[in-house]
């Protein structure tokens, strides 16, 4: 079995086919003579009418709000559409609803806020297209709302002056894939062509690239370009407050900016406000058109609660996982709760351990009488759909297959806990719960060259839908095993080749060190990467897992 106990599955063995011709033929949507080019925002159905308010707003000097939702790609969607809206001369200011406080998207207590703030319209981005009743309200109120979100369409859409959906039926847009951010993007661009056709939509195209990877976007069609783009542009992002979460993240604005730079040191950060705190502080900060003492002030603000969100996240991981191991044996379906554990950080500690056991898991924070739950599952369980078999004990509930979320009244939950884990004990009763790791294809020592290398680059940006190709080395000879990094958490050993030595690297798998120096030939899982150093490129391997070979 593999160190990590992870099932390894090799997705093409065609033998007739290149390395790079099967990792190609892996994924789809990947055209690699694709034009850089971003699809005319004016395809969308109901532009004309949302431009048109927009310009009555702005003669009248009606005041407009932009409501966005807590996580990056809310933040990032409301910044591209608040700033286009105030190139053009609007009177806009910004909301984003309270994680704890408000919950979820538009609902009726901000009326009340609007009404007294005398909006008279309201666009929302990431969320609104469920809010029918509060768009309704709203409307008798005399405040008119333009829709632009990407999550599932209701029944009964709202009464909006226009709704910009990527997925609405019959729509003539050609690419449904958009986030929220990717959308607000579109009427952001819209707003520039008709009405400030001097200014450049590159200079939010960063922005919409942070939304795209962090709300975990497909990479394919036009989510790809405005990757590729935002990616290129990111290095000299023209947002103050961006550029200073950057500098305090310790980004090399030398180096090309990739998924993973954004989808670990600069997304974790944005939505570190909105997860434990008020997401107000990260927009406020990416709002800053100028590096000031508050710039700087607002930057040590996020990365203080960054790091509390860090420390809370790790403790209450380590606790989850105690209780799991504590408790003999893994069940089919993860259910805990604690007091302590903030409802901004239980769907990511829910998501550990779906990925660990392999099984679904629901990790709640304990409110007293109310529990407030996300639930992760791997591929092979459709959470949604087991919550949804069990709503009629809960208060509320939404989600997709692979992540949900609920609220539970206390006098239901031990019915739901014995009725849901017996519906995944059946569900579950013939599925290996072994994580599975994909792997593209086998890979021969002797290709391991730059060659290889750059015929892969052409396949960047990677992310969903389109991940780093992954490869199985087999029967190699680990040299010079060691760990690295802080408490020599990574592990790292050299490959031999014909002409020369590779080496690899191994991140958090120096715990298993022993197990390397014991084996003499080992299979490796691993990701072929350029690595750039003291001016020189050289071959790498990153590991993702090993184990002994069979011969
Ligand atoms: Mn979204």
């Amino acid at each position: 079995m593999s160190v990590l106990g992870k099932k390894w599955v090799v997705k093409n063995n065609d033998f007739n086919k290149s390395t790079f011709e099967k990792v190609l033929g892996n994924r789809t949507g990947i055209d690699l003579n694709m034009e850089e080019k971003l699809h005319d925002p004016f395809l969308f159905d109901e532009i004309e009418a949302a431009l048109a308010r927009i310009k009555e707003a702005v003669e009248k000097e009606e005041r407009i709000i932009v409501f966005g939702d807590y996580d990056v790609d809310g933040i990032t969607g409301t910044a591209i559409l608040a700033q286009a809206l105030k190139k053009i001369g609007a009177k806009v200011s910004y909301r984003l609803p309270h994680r704890v406080e408000d919950g979820y998207g538009l609902t009726a207590k901000f009326i009340k806020d609007f009404e007294e703030n005398k909006v008279s319209l309201v666009i929302t981005v990431d969320c609104g297209i469920s809010c029918t009743d509060v768009v309704e309200k709203m409307k008798e109120k005399g405040i008119d709302a333009i829709i632009t979100d990407h999550h599932t369409i209701p029944v009964k859409k709202p009464n909006a002056v226009a709704i910009l959906h990527p997925k609405l039926e019959g729509s003539s847009y050609p690419y449904p894939e958009l986030t929220g951010s990717g959308v607000a993007f579109k009427l952001a661009h819209a707003i520039i062509k008709r009405f400030s056709p001097d200014e450049d939509i590159d200079d939010y195209v960063d922005l919409a690239s942070l939304g795209t990877i962090a709300d975990l976007g497909p990479l394919t069609g036009e989510n790809r370009t405005i990757v590729k783009m935002g990616l290129k542009r990111l290095k000299k992002t023209k947002w103050t407050g961006l550029r200073k979460i950057m500098e305090i993240a310790a980004i090399d604005f030398n180096k090309d900016m990739d998924t993973t730079t954004v989808g670990f040191q600069i997304a974790p950060r944005i939505n570190a406000a909105g997860r434990i705190g008020d997401p107000y502080l990260a927009l406020s900060l990416i709002m800053q058109d100028e590096k000031s003492e508050k710039t700087q002030a607002l930057g040590d603000q996020l990365e203080k609660i960054n790091g509390e969100r860090k420390i809370m996240m790790k403790d209450a991981f380590e606790e989850a996982e105690k209780r799991v191991v504590d408790a003999g044996k893994v069940p089919p379906i993860i259910i805990i709760e604690d007091k302590g554990w903030h409802v901004g950080i239980v769907g990511l500690v829910a998501g550990r351990l779906a990925e660990k056991y392999g099984r679904p898991a629901i990790i709640m924070q304990d409110f007293g009488e109310m529990f407030v739950a996300s639930a992760r599952s791997p591929e092979h369980f459709n959470v949604i759909k087991a919550i949804t078999k069990f709503g009629d004990y809960l208060v509320s509930f939404g989600g997709h297959a692979q992540a949900a979320g609920f609220n539970i009244e206390k006098k239901n939950l031990a019915a739901f806990k014995k009725d849901i884990t017996k519906h995944a004990g059946k569900e579950l009763k013939d599925v290996d719960p072994k994580p599975i790791l994909e792997i593209d294809c086998e890979l021969n020592t002797e290709e391991m060259n730059f060659a290889l290398i750059k015929e892969l680059e052409q396949l960047k940006p990677f992310g969903i839908e389109n991940t780093k190709p992954t490869f199985l080395l087999k029967n190699i000879e680990p040299l010079f095993v060691g760990q690295v990094g802080k408490e020599g958490s990574h592990l790292k050993f050299s490959v031999r080749t014909a002409k020369d030595e590779v080496r690899v690297i191994a991140f958090r798998m120096g715990e298993h060190v022993d197990k390397m120096r014991k084996h003499r030939k080992i299979d490796v899982v691993c990701h072929l990467e350029r690595n750039h150093w003291n001016n020189k490129d050289y071959v790498q391997l990153q590991a993702l897992d090993f184990e002994k070979s069979q011969q």
